[in-house]
């Protein structure tokens, strides 16, 4: 299998989130993504490419302008400023306030994310920018024959929506993907979202449509992040109703409980008679992942990817979350493994 891999993804490098009251290094980390094409190399999977510039006209299909002009110039804003470390929000539009735009580099931050872990850095737009190209490019391998690749993304990008970032995510890479299958003339794209966490960017981009099936298995929202979407009765809307599919499940999910879900959305999937799958590749679903609560072992990402491969149907393997950053190698590239062997 072709891997989509560029080393800008280094020019992201947040210093610290809130965790649990406490400010932490950043989970989300270069070493992550280092250590997953390290394992792509001893695996000897295939080869390993650089992207293609495919420019902003495909980003844009998915994300706003105002939201990609306000996340391009605001390093620039905050060193005119001499503003000292990340780029970080601290005030939200939540209920009873207006979702007004306003002109301020920090209230902007807050219209523009829902969350405080998405940190703005020297180099995060180059590295979210070449992320979004990693996945295109990948994407186009797949437009020109290949039965699978992989996109090698980082910073990940499911949490993303049109303009909001948010939980590590700035640009949705598999959105943007997706999208882009469409664009060329497929009809159906699955994406199948297999991060711990429910992808609400990736959710909200398709909620009315019917041209994208949207299938996440999650740690339910209602004691898990990102908490105020990925719930089972959300089902789309409009002409989207009955393409979205939420499997959230309870924290301690061993395999032969995520593995029930992963059935029935594989069911969903080729009931949909998708062209093309997109699949949200996280690996935080992992025992030892150190904020997550699944129990996923290493052999049961082999399971899944055959699985995936039953389908039978070309796949793009998009690189989201996983923060066990010893192992997230070996089960990355499992799921590939295990979709090659099958
Ligand atoms: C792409 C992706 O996986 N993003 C995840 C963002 C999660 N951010 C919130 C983390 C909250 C962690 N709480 C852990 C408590 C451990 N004691
Ligand atoms: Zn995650």
């Amino acid at each position: 299998m072709l891997t989509i891999y560029s080393d800008d993804h280094h020019l992201h490098h947040g210093s610290c989130e809130l965790i649990d009251g406490q400010l932490m290094p950043c989970f989300e980390k270069p070493q992550r993504a280092d250590h997953i094409l390290q394992r792509v190399k001893d695996r000897q999977i295939g080869e390993i490419r650089g992207p293609n510039d495919y420019g902003l006209a495909p980003i844009e299909r998915i994300h706003s302008r105002d939201y990609l002009n306000f996340f391009k110039g605001a390093w620039a804003r905050w060193q005119e400023q001499n503003g000292k470390g990340d780029l970080l929000p601290f005030t939200w539009p939540a209920r009873t306030l207006r979702h007004k735009c306003p002109t301020d580099l920090h209230g902007q931050l807050g219209f523009y994310s829902f969350d405080g872990g998405a940190p703005i850095t020297a180099g995060t737009w180059q590295a979210a920018y070449s992320a979004a190209q990693v996945a295109l490019t990948a994407q186009a391998e797949i437009s020109a024959g290949a039965h699978s690749a992989f996109a090698l993304c980082r910073p990940p990008g499911h949490h993303a929506a049109g303009d909001l970032m948010g939980g590590y995510c700035y640009l949705n890479n598999a959105a943007i993907a997706a999208q882009a299958f469409l664009d060329e003339g497929k009809k159906r794209v699955a994406i199948l979202d297999v991060d711990y966490h429910h992808g609400n960017g990736t959710q909200d981009i398709f909620y009315s449509r019917n041209d994208v099936l949207f299938a996440s298995i999650h740690g339910d929202p209602a004691e898990e992040f990102p908490f105020f979407l990925g719930f089972e009765d959300e089902r789309g809307e409009g002409a989207g109703e009955g393409f979205n599919f939420n499997y959230p499940l309870p924290m301690g999910s061993p395999y032969s409980v995520w593995g029930a879900a992963l059935e029935d959305a594989c069911q969903r999937i080729a009931a949909f008679d998708a062209e093309v799958i997109v699949v949200s590749l996280g690996v935080d679903t992992f025992k030892d992942d150190p904020i997550s609560q699944f129990k996923l072992d290493s052999p049961d990402y082999l399971a899944m990817g055959r699985r995936i491969a039953v389908l039978g149907k070309p796949t793009l393997f998009v690189m989201e979350g996983g923060y066990a950053v010893e192992a997230i190698g070996v089960n990355a590239v499992n799921v590939l493994e295990g979709f090659e062997g099958a």
